[in-house]
């Protein structure tokens, strides 16, 4: 029976948005099962994540540049805050915080208190070294790569496995100087 008024045009944005995050996840779910099934380890398990990241990350950097308008950044510690509130806002919706900088500004943590990618996850105790979101660091890591920077990305906290938040610490390597492409002569 159709509704006696007519819901908004915002509430049933709202709607098909929750149900395409929904879809997100549940296929990410797949994906992850997928691999458990097909590649039985659960350290080849997260490394597969990783590289399936990375090998988005390397793509995505184009259209959240194209989209996002954010310039070069002035340092690492923009970069972390850009990453945080809009690349993560732009990709799955939420924002993270950054925090745990060491001194010498190369290293922080992204802390996330609400991820999509989980919803209606549970772990098996069969499965309690698996880094179920493995893709999002790869997709940090590949991203960061196309923008000179070397990073290397590590789960600190992951709330599958008990803890309060999901922590990704972010360490940056190297950063190559991108080289100006014309010579004066
Ligand atoms: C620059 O200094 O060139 C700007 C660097 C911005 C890097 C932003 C990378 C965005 C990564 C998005 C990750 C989304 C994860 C779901």
């Amino acid at each position: 029976m159709a509704p006696a008024v007519p819901r908004s045009g915002d509430a049933i944005f709202a709607n098909v948005e929750r149900v395409n995050s929904e879809l997100f996840t549940l296929t990410y779910g797949a994906i992850v099962r997928q691999l458990l099934t097909d590649l039985e380890e659960v350290e080849e398990v997260n490394k597969q994540l990783d590289q399936m990241g990375y090998n988005i990350g390397i793509r995505l950097i184009d259209e959240f540049l194209a989209k996002s308008n954010v310039t070069r950044c002035v340092n690492f510690r923009e970069t972390a805050e850009v990453i945080a509130k809009v690349g993560f806002k732009m990709f799955l919706g939420v924002t993270a915080t950054v925090t745990n900088w060491d001194s010498e500004g190369t290293s922080c943590s992204l802390i996330l208190e609400d991820n999509p990618l989980v919803d209606f996850v549970e772990l098996p105790e069969t499965c309690q070294g698996l880094y179920y979101c493995n893709i999002l660091s790869g997709v940090v890591r590949g991203a960061l790569e196309m923008v000179s920077m070397k990073t290397e990305i590590t789960w600190v906290r992951d709330m599958l496995r008990g803890d309060d938040a999901f922590e990704l610490q972010v360490k940056l390597l190297k950063q190559v100087p991108e080289e100006y492409p014309y010579k004066d002569d």
